[in-house]
C-alpha cells in the first residue's frame, strides 16, 4: 500500500484539515480505499451478499452526502486491470488474506468471536464485482451528484493524472503512491468526522524529517523506489533513511545502482528501472481525448479542460486488447 515509511516522514508538511477546508473544490476519491474501510468498519465476514453491498454502499453514501453538502464534486476512481509489475504484491496480499481466514477459523473454534470477526473481515478480497454493485447503488441514490471512473490500471496513477492536469483539485486516499505519481494535493486519513491530513507536493522542499530541497520529481521517485514500493521491495538493509541517503547523492539511476552493488539481488537493476518507469509513464485514461495516454507524455500546455458542467461524463476506458507488457497493454 504505497511507499514504505513515506507518510511518517512527511509529518512536518502534513496539515490537519477538516473536509470543509476543500469546500467548492473537486475531489478525486480512491474507491478501493473506501471499499476496504467500509468492509473493516462494518466487520463484515462476507462482501458478496445484498446485505453487505447495502452496508458498504451506505458507508459511501453517508460520506458522499457530506461532500455534496459542502459543494465538493466527487469523482470516485476504481482500479481496473492489474499491472504485471504488481503481481508479487498481489500474491503477498492474497497469502495474508488466506492466513487471516485460517486464523479466523481458529479464533472462532477457540471461542474468541470478536477476534474471529476482525480476522474474517481482514480476509475479504475486495473485488471489481463489489465495486460495480456499490457503484450501481450509489448511482440510484445520488444520481448525477457523484461521478465514477474505472481506471485502465491502477486508480493511483489515474487520480494523480486527474490532479496533475486539472480535472480534480485534490485526491482523497490512504495511499502514499499518489505522491511519486505526482498528485499535487492529497487528503489522507480522513476519519468519520471528516478530519484528515493534507499533503501538498509543492511543500516537499520544506520537509523537516528528510531533506528534499531542490529535488526533481525523478529523484524523489528514485528515493521512493529504493525505500520499497508495491512494484519492488527495497534492497536488503535499505530503509527510508538509507534510501534517502543514497538518493541524496543525486546520482543518475545507473550510478546510484552502482553504489548499491554487492547489496542487491541480480535482478534488482531491472526491477528498479521498471518501478521508476511505472511511476513516470503509467497508462491512464484521458477524459479529454477518451484515450489511454502516458502520465508523463501528457501535454500540460494543451488547452485546459472545459468546466465540469460542460464536460461529457467521464467513462470507463476501452478494454485493452493486446498482450501484456510492463505498463499493461495499450488499447
Ligand atoms: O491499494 C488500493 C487502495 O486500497 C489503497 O487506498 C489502499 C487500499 N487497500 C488495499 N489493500 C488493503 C487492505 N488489505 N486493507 C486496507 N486497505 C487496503 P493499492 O496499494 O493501490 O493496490
Ligand atoms: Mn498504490
Amino acid at each position: 500500500m504505497g511507499i514504505n515509511g513515506l507518510l511518517l516522514n512527511l509529518r512536518s508538511i502534513s496539515e490537519r484539515r477538516h473536509l470543509s477546508h476543500f469546500t467548492g473544490l473537486r475531489a478525486g476519491i480512491d474507491g478501493y480505499a473506501w471499499l476496504h474501510r467500509g468492509v473493516h468498519r462494518a466487520s463484515l465476514c462476507d462482501a458478496t451478499g445484498p446485505e453487505a453491498i447495502a452496508i458498504i454502499s451506505r458507508y459511501f453514501e453517508t460520506k458522499l452526502r457530506y461532500f455534496i453538502s459542502l459543494e465538493i464534486k466527487a469523482l470516485i476512481v476504481f482500479d481496473g486491470d492489474r499491472l504485471p509489475l504488481k503481481s508479487a504484491t498481489e500474491a503477498r496480499r492474497a497469502a495474508a488474506r488466506r492466513a487471516a481466514r485460517d486464523a479466523a477459523s481458529r479464533a472462532a473454534a477457540e471461542g474468541r468471536p470478536a477476534e474471529a470477526r476482525r480476522l474474517a473481515s481482514a480476509s475479504i478480497d475486495v473485488t471489481p464485482q463489489l465495486a460495480a454493485e456499490v457503484r450501481k447503488v450509489l448511482v440510484s441514490r445520488l444520481g448525477e451528484n457523484v461521478k465514477f471512473l474505472v481506471a485502465p490500471y491502477e486508480a493511483d496513477s489515474q487520480l494523480a493524472f486527474l490532479c496533475r492536469f486539472g480535472w480534480v483539485d485534490f485526491v482523497v486516499t490512504e495511499d502514499s503512491d499518489l505522491l511519486p505519481f505526482g498528485a499535487k494535493r492529497v487528503f489522507y486519513k480522513m476519519d468519520r468526522d471528516f478530519w484528515g491530513e493534507e499533503v501538498k507536493l509543492e511543500n516537499l522542499s520544506r520537509v523537516e524529517e528528510l531533506d528534499f530541497d531542490g529535488w526533481s520529481i525523478e529523484e524523489f521517485v528514485r528515493f521512493c523506489v529504493l525505500a520499497g514500493c508495491d512494484y519492488s521491495d527495497s534492497p536488503r538493509g535499505v530503509g527510508v533513511k538509507r534510501a534517502h541517503a543514497i538518493a541524496s547523492a543525486r546520482l543518475g539511476s545507473d550510478a546510484l545502482l552502482a553504489e548499491l552493488s554487492g547489496r542487491i539481488e541480480d535482478n534488482y537493476t531491472e526491477v528498479f528501472h521498471a518501478a521508476c518507469l511505472v511511476f513516470k509513464f503509467a497508462r491512464v485514461f484521458c477524459p479529454k481525448s477518451g484515450k489511454l495516454v502516458h502520465l508523463a507524455g501528457f501535454d500540460p500546455q494543451a488547452p485546459p479542460p472545459p468546466p465540469p458542467e460542460d464536460k461529457k461524463p467521464l467513462r470507463t476506458a476501452k478494454k485493452p486488447s493486446r498482450g501484456p507488457d510492463l505498463l499493461g497493454p495499450e488499447t
